[in-house]
């Protein structure tokens, strides 16, 4: 191994072994002592890492180990399953619970008038209790009888409650940027990068029981989606298609 490989292999076991999460690494001056090079070979091995992320520079401070991205699966889960999968708690606050009018845009989605009624939930979702995501739900009121509030799981109480169970979903997902009341909410910089899912899910009678706006810190997520070719789903390795 060469010097370079040797500091590099010593970084990635600080990262991945010893250091937690926002861990400082040892400084710059020190590494290039313990491995006879120079800084700015040090230098160049941090950067790679930062282009990885999976270091982050603060001027004057120096290096520290980035939190690994939450890979989010296509499959169709709540997001408390997501999280729990991920070995991290999932939590919930809510911050609104209204009914007010479809609208257009929600009314369309949901198959209702512009005028009909939906329960409108907004909740800041948390990961081990930070903020991860902010979510805008609207399900027909009609559906949801008496539903004032959701403390844990929304999908598990639409079943408990209600027996309705989320067979699939049609979503889209898109880049954003946070504005300032949603940046506020997710304990992170205005206009950072977040990615916004919009998700019609509907129940095993396909009906449309939810259109939801999911908005996910940029920092944090990332999506894993299994691609197939024709000939792969046909032999059935689509298995990713179906619901819970
Ligand atoms: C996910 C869904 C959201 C749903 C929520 C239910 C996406 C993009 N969004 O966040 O539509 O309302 O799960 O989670 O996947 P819960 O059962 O933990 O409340």
């Amino acid at each position: 191994m060469t010097k370079h490989e040797q500091l590099r292999a010593h970084l990635e076991g600080l990262i991945e072994r010893e250091l937690g999460p926002d861990e400082r690494l040892p400084p710059e001056r020190d590494l290039a002592e313990a491995f006879g090079v120079s800084r700015m070979t040090v230098r160049q091995a941090l950067d790679r890492l930062e282009r990885e992320r999976r270091v982050y520079r603060v001027q004057g401070a120096g290096t520290f180990v980035a939190r690994p991205p939450i890979a989010k699966t296509i499959e169709l889960t709540s997001f408390t399953e997501d999280m729990r999968r991920r070995g991290l708690a999932p939590g919930s606050v809510l911050r609104v619970a209204e009914l007010v009018a479809a609208g257009p845009d929600i009314g369309f989605a949901l198959a209702l008038s512009p005028a009909g009624e939906v329960l409108h939930l907004e909740r800041v979702r948390t990961a081990d209790g930070i903020p991860m995501c902010l979510e805008h739900t609207y399900l027909p009121a009609a559906l949801v009888p008496g539903l004032t509030t959701v403390e844990g799981s929304l999908y598990a109480e639409l079943h408990r409650r209600y027996r309705i169970r989320i067979a699939r979903a049609e979503q889209s997902i898109r880049a954003t940027v946070l504005d300032a009341a949603a940046a506020a909410l997710l304990d992170a910089p205005p206009f950072s990068p977040a990615l916004l899912v919009e998700r019609t899910a509907f129940d095993e009678r396909d009906r449309p029981v939810e259109r939801a706006a999911s908005t996910y810190r940029g920092d944090r997520y990332s999506f894993e989606i299994d691609v197939t070719t024709a000939a792969g789903s046909r032999s059935g390795a689509g298995r990713r298609a179906g619901g819970e």
